[in-house]
């Protein structure tokens, strides 16, 4: 797939705000500053088209992003940094479990840290997607700061940790280098093929 296209639509925090256009969502899950939000930018060819930040941010609102008029890219709010109340904990998590029963949710891009191992979290929300049986993909991420030797071993550890199938694709990726950026590509084609019958 080539990105020609790519244009913020809205925010929106319940599914009557979602865009009504009925287009398939892929949607990017991952903790709070893993690089989400960068990943769009990247793989879109668009500096500024998402909002990145140093600081683990708070934003609670599921962003779209419509991608050569036929899909969205939704980025959703991160999970996992610390001090965060109970009830928005909850909010957070009944946001999350509707949106993942969205009918027209075609897959999901998982970003975990290539340099570590996967967080409590980053296992649950793999779990809750596994449940869900929907179509994943996952990508390490920041490959720019591991030595290139260590990316491979690193990537095998990840998907042994994960418990990750064959078939799922773990592509190593980084939104400095670009590293990655075609197979991520490949594996969003991937998603519509694998699902000819998908009407939105
Ligand atoms: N070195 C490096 N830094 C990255 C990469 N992806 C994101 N970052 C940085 O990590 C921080 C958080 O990124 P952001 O995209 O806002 O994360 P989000 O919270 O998951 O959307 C920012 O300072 C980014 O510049 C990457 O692939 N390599
Ligand atoms: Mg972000």
């Amino acid at each position: 797939m080539e990105i020609k296209k790519a244009e913020f639509v809205t925010s929106a925090i319940k599914p009557d705000q979602y865009p009504a256009d009925h287009l398939p969502y892929v949607a990017l899950v991952g903790k709070s500053n893993v690089g989400k939000s960068s990943m769009i930018n990247t793989i879109t060819n668009r500096n500024k088209l998402a909002k990145t930040s140093s600081q683990p941010g708070k934003t609670r609102l599921v962003n779209f992003y419509r991608i050569n008029d036929a899909f969205y890219l939704v980025d959703l709010p991160g999970y996992g940094f610390a001090r965060v109340s109970k009830k928005e904990k909850i909010k957070w998590a009944n946001m999350i479990e509707t949106f993942l029963a969205t009918p027209n949710l075609l897959g999901i891009i998982q970003l975990v840290d290539i340099r570590h191992n996967p967080t409590a979290d980053d296992i649950t929300m793999m779990n809750w997607i596994k449940h869900f049986n929907i179509p994943l993909i996952v990508l390490a991420t920041k490959a720019d700061k591991l030595g290139k030797t260590r990316i491979k071993p690193q990537i095998n550890k990840i998907r042994k940790q994960l418990d990750l199938s064959q078939h799922i694709p773990l592509i190593s990726f980084s939104s400095e280098t670009g590293l990655g950026k075609e197979e991520v590509l490949k594996a969003i084609d991937h998603l519509f093929t694998d699902h000819l019958g998908f009407e939105g």
